[in-house]
């Protein structure tokens, strides 16, 4: 009888465990930070099982004096105005009869890697987001937009209610140079559009918009001392149409733009090819001193600069003097490929001298891997798009390399043969396979050392419009964004197929017009 109770006592005590198990496994599961989809995938993730809750009373607080840090108190604020019901209130002071808040805090002793880096502190009142540098607490920032977007819960057909799962993330990236590049050359877009791409590549955090600003169909950006670049240059595009250009205040405002997004612009202007517009500009910048006629179509490698005039020289450091006083970042990128029709034994001594010029405006040369045949200084940076031989090459002289391999990278390859826009030269890149390659193993001879980082080129030749914009990078851009940031703990496509498939609500939410690949199983 006694040993009968015992015994149904221990099976009461398992129920009982058992139960409370279950219990807690739901909560776990309901509130765990850890199981969140957030992409780029944060180093180190710590769940307890609780909540932060948004209410109408939640406040951002800023320190006192920051102008940086209020700036990206307000963009925080701002853009949580997407949220229904979310319109949060920023205060360089303490308010002690709210209950909940998000704290900013800059704090130069924070251990976390980086000038990115980030800690973020989800408590059951406060979050804090916390970084040595405030573009750490930006990227910290773009963790909390994707934490809210995944947790938001409707309790009623008026009224959304916001919360987070509590926990620690501590994050910080694998490679400073994440960036995309925007051909504003074939096609040209606006700054409003520009804008448009920026807001949404800081959502991943990328940190580098590179502008392609010049090629055969047009040039896109004012220089003062060489005015017909843009009154002629600049007139058409593919298929004509008008084309555009942006004036340097227009530039510069599209600079302080990606700045306060702690993004960095790399202007580009094309050369010894892919100049047409500015050769159809000046007869003088041609050997045969004759203007080329404007080009519309899509053609590549049959223009050149005149290598052995001296003025050509001359309108390169007139025009790299311009770009630089626009620029506060450390690049200038001169292009550089496919020039089919400058002979190699002009090219070399022509890169040499541009590499000098841009060193003389205190900038570091950036070019497409062709440049490895001149001669570079180990600062200089090559970009990689298709010649392992030219990778290695920068690698043979101490020069760093940008991985954008057009069979990865390139956001301009269609998807597969049903799409309507893009090219496939290099083939089709579906979700899966933009995202399925590793920086380390890419190039034999090329290791992590070696490379300064990852960056998705979309060319324009078929892309038109935002919505063209946003179908080709998104969301192979998104993979890239993670390759970028988490390298080394990438944790393959099935776990990262999961994860995307919820952010075609935040996608949404923004109204990206993104491709949803059947691959995944969109939320
Ligand atoms: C190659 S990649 C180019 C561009 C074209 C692109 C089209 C590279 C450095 N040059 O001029 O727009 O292919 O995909």
């Amino acid at each position: 009888m006694k040993q009968k109770s015992v015994l149904s006592g221990i099976r009461l005590l398992i129920l009982q465990i058992l139960l409370l198990s279950l219990v807690s496994c739901s909560k776990k599961d309901l509130s765990d930070l850890s199981s969140n989809s957030l992409i780029p995938k944060p180093r180190l993730v710590t769940a307890d099982s609780n909540y932060f809750n948004f209410n109408t009373r939640t406040y951002i607080l800023v320190p006192e004096g920051n102008n940086e840090l209020m700036k990206t108190g307000k963009y925080l604020s701002h853009e949580l105005l997407f949220y229904p019901g979310l319109n949060l209130e920023i205060s360089s002071r303490k308010k002690y009869l709210r209950s909940s808040l998000i704290e900013l805090v800059l704090n130069e002793d924070e251990k976390i890697p980086g000038k990115e880096g980030y800690r973020l502190i989800i408590d059951k009142r406060k979050i804090t987001i916390s970084s040595a540098q405030a573009a750490g607490i930006f990227r910290g920032v773009q963790t909390l937009r994707q934490l809210l977007i995944q947790n938001g819960e409707n309790t009623s057909p008026e009224r959304e209610s916001w919360r987070i799962p509590t926990g620690n993330i501590q994050d910080y990236p694998e490679y400073e140079y994440r960036g995309t590049m925007l051909d504003v050359a074939r096609h040209f877009f606006s700054v409003e559009d520009v804008k448009s791409y920026i807001d949404l590549i800081s959502l991943y955090k990328l940190n580098v918009l590179h502008l392609h600003l010049s090629d055969d169909q047009g040039w896109r950006i004012e220089i003062k001392s060489w005015p017909k670049l843009t009154e002629i240059g600049g007139s058409t595009q593919v298929g004509g149409g008008g084309g555009g250009f942006y004036t340097q205040e227009e530039y510069k405002d599209l600079v302080k733009y990606a700045s306060e997004r702690y993004i960095t612009i790399i202007p580009e202007i094309d050369m010894p090819g892919h100049t047409n517009a500015a050769l159809a500009s000046y007869a003088v910048l041609n050997c045969n001193k004759k203007a080329t006629k404007l080009y519309e179509g899509t053609k590549v490698g049959f223009s050149t600069l005149c290598t052995s005039d001296e003025l050509t020289y001359k309108f390169i450091d007139d025009m790299i003097g311009e770009l630089v006083s626009l620029t506060p970042g450390p690049y200038i990128h001169i292009g550089g490929d496919e020039s089919h029709v400058t002979a190699l034994e002009d090219y070399i001594p022509f890169i040499n001298r541009v590499q000098e010029i841009v060193n003389s405006h205190g900038k570091i040369m950036m070019g497409w891997d062709e440049i490895t045949h001149a001669n570079l200084k180990s600062e200089s940076i090559v970009q990689y798009w298709g010649s392992a031989d030219n990778a290695k090459r920068a690698v043979s002289q101490g020069v760093k390399i940008i991985l954008s391999p057009a069979q990865k990278c390139y956001l301009d390859m269609q998807y597969d043969t049903n799409s309507s826009l893009g090219l496939h030269w290099a083939g089709y890149i579906e979700v899966d396979s933009a995202y399925a390659w590793h920086p380390e193993t890419l190039l034999p001879g090329i290791s992590r050392d070696d490379i300064l980082g990852i960056e998705s080129p979309l060319w324009s030749e078929t892309i038109k419009t935002l919505d063209d914009i946003e179908y080709m990078a998104f969301p192979r851009l998104i993979g890239h964004a993670e390759i970028g940031w988490s390298a080394d703990e990438s944790p393959g496509w099935e776990e990262y197929r999961l994860r995307l498939g919820k952010h075609s609500k935040l996608l949404d939410l923004l109204e990206v017009d993104f491709y949803r690949s059947p691959l995944v199983d969109w939320e």
